[in-house]
This record gives C-alpha cells, structure tokens and sequence, in this order.
C-alpha cells in the first residue's frame, strides 16, 4: 500500500515539490495498552496536511462512534490530535484518520488501543 502510494505520489508531482505526508507515529500507539483512558489522541505526519479537510473518529469498545472534538493541527510537529469529549469505557478503542496532503494526495489510516478496566 506504502509503494502503490508512493508511486501515484511521484506521478501526480507537477509544480511545486511538496513532500507528501505519510503516517510516522500515533498516540496512543498501535496496540497500546493504557491503564487509563486518552484525553487526546494523535498522528504525527512526515508532510504538511489540509487541516480543513482531515479528521480522526474513534470506536469505543463497544463500537459507538465517540464524539470527539474538531481536529486540531499542529503545523511545527505536524501532528493532528482530537479530544474525545466523553470518558471512554475500558476496552479496546479504534481509532480510524484520514487527511489531505498539502500535495493534494488523500491519505487515511486506523489503529486501535485498549483502555484497562
Ligand atoms: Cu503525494
């Protein structure tokens, strides 16, 4: 998937040399075990995003969609966090992102981590 996206990067490049924007980390991290629940949770990004355009949504453990606030982006680490805006039940969580590279290339990822009870 890395190489079908890095190959359409590379042919979509006409103009400006933007870097496009790929997942480098999370928080939590993919199957992290917590022993409480986030207030926040994140992604960090190698590129620049569209912060009008992208979004992260969350399952709690029992697959209910959990209101989150809007995401925020944070241009100097290049991180998008929202806060979920009610406590999360212990469980496992899955967290599922999408942005837009400021290249103009939609990128989209999910992860999940577990809250102990
Ligand atoms: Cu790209």
């Amino acid at each position: 998937m890395n190489m079908l996206l890095g190959v359409s990067c590379i042919a979509g490049l006409a103009g400006p040399a933007w870097a496009h924007a790929h997942f480098q980390t999370s928080q939590p991290t993919q199957g992290e075990k917590l022993a409480a629940a986030p207030k926040v949770v994140s992604v960090q990004f190698s590129g620049g995003i569209e912060a009008a355009v992208s979004s992260i949504t969350m399952l709690d453990a029992y697959e209910r969609s959990v209101p989150m606030s809007p995401a925020k982006y944070a241009k100097d680490s290049g991180t998008l966090s929202a806060e979920p805006s009610t406590v999360l039940v212990p469980g496992n969580c899955k967290v599922r992102w999408n942005a837009l590279s400021t290249d103009g290339h939609p990128v989209s990822g999910e992860f999940s981590f577990t809250v102990s009870p």
